[in-house]
């Protein structure tokens, strides 16, 4: 099967999705949308995409969209290793911790949010980044609890899942906009557990073809 994927190399959404490929092993051909130049918004991807969002996933005969969705077609359809726990309760857990990025605190934040406070709502910089901090802030305090509890080195257990998928893009986030990490020393040490694997390294955004070359 030829997969593409359309994204860019710091949207965090993108991340999670090249990171479970590149835990699954499996290849796939990226094309760049600039969000800096809206690139997203352009007729011709709309056609693939009518969120004119990315991530979106070609695939033989569909276009797929939504991050979370993604990830559970692709660990539907690239069963090993399995990034989901083997049974009920451990699937809901760490769906639900996953969700927390995906629903609570990806979505305040995403540049579509920020441009609109700063164009419709008078917000500095300054300000931008207090609301970012602060949505970040009240998910990872969340997130702290339950991977005191759940996490054996990673997010949930001893293997990476898909909450990882979403923690890690959410982590270089953070730190890309300098929020205090030192509050979440349980998550901070899943995150960098996760990233020294090969699979999180590849995927990581400097590492990508689009990436900023200083
Ligand atoms: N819920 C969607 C969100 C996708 C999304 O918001 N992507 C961002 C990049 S991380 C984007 O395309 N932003 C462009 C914009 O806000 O105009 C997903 O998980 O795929």
């Amino acid at each position: 099967m030829s997969l593409t994927l359309h994204g860019y190399w710091r949207s965090t959404t993108a991340y999670r999705v090249r990171i479970a490929l590149a835990l699954k092993g499996v290849a796939y051909a990226q094309v760049t949308h600039d969000l800096r130049k809206s690139a997203e918004r352009e007729a011709g991807y709309r056609a693939l995409n009518p969120q004119g969002l990315v991530p979106a996933l070609e695939t033989d005969g569909a276009v797929l969209t939504q991050s979370p969705a993604i990830l559970e077609w692709i660990e539907e359809t690239y069963p090993n290793p399995p990034l989901l726990p083997a049974d009920a309760k451990g699937r809901a857990i760490v769906r639900a911790m996953a969700a927390t990025v995906a629903c609570d605190i990806h979505p305040v934040n995403n540049l579509r949010i920020l441009n609109a406070l700063r164009a419709e709502f008078g917000a500095d910089e300054a300000a931008v980044n207090r609301w970012i901090a602060r949505w970040i802030g009240e998910g990872f305090a969340a997130l702290e609890t339950q991977i005191a509890h759940y996490g054996d080195g990673f997010a949930f257990g001893a293997t990476p899942t898909i909450a990882d998928c979403h923690l890690v893009p959410q982590v270089y986030s953070a730190e890309r906009f300098a929020v205090d990490l030192s509050p979440y020393p349980k998550l901070k040490a899943a995150a960098e557990n996760a990233r020294a694997l090969p699979a999180f390294a590849a995927a990581h955004p400097d590492r990508q073809p689009d990436a900023d070359r200083a």
